[in-house]
């Protein structure tokens, strides 16, 4: 069986726990405390963060949209990418202009540092969403694993409003079981 090293706090890890969930992949989950990690994740992963996938045969493989990318060439039903290659190409520009979309934002906000991005952030998703029903196109798919985490963890802490189209995107979300049950793990963080 398959190990995941991760952390419930921990978004990036989120994604990985969605996918795994999604593609119905039994796997032991071990905890890492980020505020004292032990020293052997480093052996696992360089950077010493998590998430991080490992299999028996030897595969230790760290960052989530490399573990998430894996899963779906590994294990390729349910798919979680279009089979169109221009909507899966653009679900992939989601997932490398994250920082941009999202991220940056969204720890700028974490930091203190104001909430005008993250407010701007969020009206690009929803113009986004008005115009396609999933970030990874016409189905779910890992554009949308790849920046839920980021949005249940902003309504908790930030109180975050969402526009009407990323509040239905996030109800049809939550309809699927590993979205349902990283929101169960925000709710208890
Ligand atoms: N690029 C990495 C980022 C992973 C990441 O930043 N994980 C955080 C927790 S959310 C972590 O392990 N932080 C510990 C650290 O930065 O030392 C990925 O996509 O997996």
């Amino acid at each position: 069986m398959p190990t995941l090293y991760t952390a419930e706090r921990c978004p990036y890890a989120a994604r990985a726990r969605i996918a795994l969930a999604e593609k119905g992949i039994a796997y032991e989950a071990v905890e890492i405390d980020l505020d004292d990690r032990p020293a052997w994740i480093y052996e696992k992963n360089a950077t010493g963060r998590v998430p991080v996938y490992e299999e028996d045969e030897g595969l230790v493989l760290p960052e989530s949209e490399v573990i998430m990318e894996y899963l779906e060439e590994r294990y390729p039903e349910p798919a979680l990418w279009p089979a169109d290659p221009a909507e899966r190409a653009l679900g992939r520009l989601w997932l490398q202009r994250f920082d941009d979309r999202l991220g940056d934002a969204y720890y700028a906000a974490r930091r203190g540092d104001g909430r005008e991005a993250l407010d701007e952030r969020l009206a690009g998703l929803e113009r986004a969403l008005e115009a396609q029903a999933w970030l990874s196109g016409r189905e779910f798919g890992l554009a949308d694993i790849g920046y839920v985490p980021w949005v249940l963890r902003g309504l908790d802490r930030f109180g975050l409003e969402l526009g009407p189209a990323t509040a239905d995107w996030l109800e049809r979300c939550s309809e699927r079981a590993g979205v349902a049950a990283e929101r169960a793990v925000v709710s208890a963080l």
